[in-house]
């Protein structure tokens, strides 16, 4: 116990307490040392302040004994006030002092809360401050060897970024080759179409493509031609009255191998033909066509999204299903080939890093090459389903018959630059109304690059076109109907708007079955 706690809590002798009390002429603050506690008379020469055992104890300096009695006088100081004989004297004799333990006194609280919080902040602080700079030294080494180095996990090394996906093992397992973009044609791996605006279902079999006649035709066997197709939602079916379509016919046999044609000799019983809806796709709430490419939203085309690689926007693309998007192949330069480094942004108007998904899978056709462009296509598959709402829909495939009439008015939408050879691009998503432009037409400014494969859409006069950053997007036609289909894919051109020098398209209908043949195998 401290002294001054035991001036307080001390019981003093009645006597003194009596006699300090009733001595008024008694100095406020004496000079010689007040005694601890009251001595007894039994006890006079022992130091006042010393504890009361019987040996070892030096007396204190010039020291007086207390008297056994005092005269009475005002309130003595408390009894076990220090004892050295240049005390200074409190503020106010006799008034007990405060009690510090219970934070009477505000300024000693204070000044033991200010240590307290030096005694925990400073250290914390520290601790915070050398795990932030650790984490931010992590970042950027993690930075610095993502941009340049590929680590292998199972043989634990690092290997410089450019073999990454160069088509030769350099990581034990053959791990730095796993994740790249493939060269696939799975053409021949469908053997359904949807003819008539991608509604009347046709089955290849006995060399030739059937129509399927409504005869035992049920929800099973719809679901087997969608898995053909590469949708596995539910779909809806109709039985149609087709007097021009004179066969041949099938019927389907649902077998363990899937789906087997069954030609059906003659002419089909019912009459009536299949029509087939495996996905609700094409739906928007934006007919309305601008001269000009303006800012638009997505809900008004649900189905563009934006390839990113690292963080960055590349290319357009559109939704097809839950988990796959159709792009360009040209996206893909070589050095872009990882798989995981890429992402897609879904559902926002805005270009925006943060809310992407993941990529699961690449596919450029086989016989892509980067100079003429002739297969230029591209499909990635998500690693996880996207959840459809107003802003994010798929478009619809067209019919493998589609017959866009001449002039056909389309919309292309994108991200791209709004100039050409201008660094930016555009920040909301924009759309421009164009116009299917003849190949003919067009070769005749191309010197016959433009193949079978392509299309040309844009304004022979300039001036509105996709640019940079919107290969790989959708353009689209709805004619006049609610529903859109993906006619091209922003492919190439020379320059951006430039009169005569229209955009060229890869031509949807032309790889339809590349598409779906993909599209059933990621099933
Ligand atoms: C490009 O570089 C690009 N004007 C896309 C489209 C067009 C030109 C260039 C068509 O991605």
């Amino acid at each position: 116990m401290s002294r001054g706690e035991g001036d307080i809590a001390s019981p003093l002798n009645s006597t003194g307490a009596n006699e300090r009390a009733s001595n008024p002429a008694q100095p406020a603050v004496s000079s010689q040392p007040v005694p601890a506690t009251p001595r007894t008379n039994a006890q006079p020469s022992r130091p006042n302040s010393a504890p009361s055992g019987p040996t070892g104890v030096t007396p204190g300096p010039a020291r007086t004994t207390a008297p056994a009695t005092r005269p009475s006088g005002p309130a003595q100081p408390p009894a076990s006030r220090p004892a050295g004989p240049t005390r200074t004297p409190g503020p106010v004799r006799g008034t007990p002092r405060p009690n510090t333990r219970t934070g009477a006194n505000p300024l000693v609280y204070k000044i033991r809360r200010v240590s307290a919080l030096r005694r925990y902040c400073v250290p914390v602080t520290t601790v915070v401050l050398i795990l932030a700079s650790l984490a931010v030294i992590g970042i950027l080494i993690k930075v610095v060897l993502d941009n340049y180095y590929f680590f292998c996990t199972k043989s634990f090394k690092f290997i410089p970024l450019d073999k990454w996906c160069d088509g030769t093992q350099d990581c034990s397992g053959n791990e730095d080759e796993l994740r790249c973009v493939q060269r696939v044609d799975y053409s021949n791996n469908s053997i359904a179409r949807l003819s008539e605006s991608g509604s009347i279902v046709q089955l290849y079999g006995y060399g030739r493509w059937n129509y399927i006649c409504s005869d035992g035709f049920d929800v099973a066997r719809a679901k087997a031609v969608c898995a053909e197709l590469g949708y596995s939602s539910n779909p809806t079916y109709s039985f149609v009255t087709r007097n021009d379509i004179i066969g041949p016919f099938s019927t389907i046999l649902l077998g363990s191998n899937g789906i087997e044609v069954i030609p059906v000799t003659g002419t089909c019983s019912s009459g009536n033909v299949v029509s087939l809806s495996c996905i609700t796709c094409g739906v928007n709430h934006d007919k309305q066509r601008i001269i000009g490419g303006q800012d638009t939203s997505i809900e008004h085309y649900p189905w563009q999204v934006s390839l990113q690689y690292m963080g960055s926007h590349i290319c357009g693309g559109s939704i097809l299903n839950r988990r796959i998007i159709l792009s360009a192949a040209h996206c893909f330069q070589m050095s872009d080939q990882q798989v995981d480094r890429w992402r897609v942004q879904c559902g926002r108007s805005t270009l925006n890093y943060l809310f992407a998904s993941e990529v699961d899978k690449i596919y450029i056709h086989t016989l892509y090459n980067l100079d003429l462009k002739p297969y230029d296509i591209a499909i990635l598959k998500l690693k996880t389903d996207l959840t459809f709402s107003d802003s994010i829909q798929p478009v619809c495939l067209p019919g493998f018959d589609i017959s866009l009439p001449d002039n056909a008015p389309l919309s292309v939408t994108g991200w791209g630059h709004t100039v050409e050879g201008g660094g930016n691009l555009a920040s909301t998503l924009q759309k421009v109304a164009i116009n299917l432009i003849s190949r003919s037409v067009c070769n005749q400014e191309y010197y016959n690059q433009v193949l079978d494969t392509m299309m040309c859409a844009g304004r022979l006069s300039g001036g509105l076109d996709t640019c940079q950053g919107d290969s790989g997007g959708p353009l689209v036609y709805s004619g006049d109907t609610a529903r859109w289909e993906q006619v091209g894919i922003v492919s190439w051109g020379d320059g951006c708007g430039r009169p005569l020098k229209v955009g060229i398209y890869t031509s949807v209908q032309a790889f339809l079955s590349w598409i779906c043949g993909i599209m059933k195998a990621e099933l």
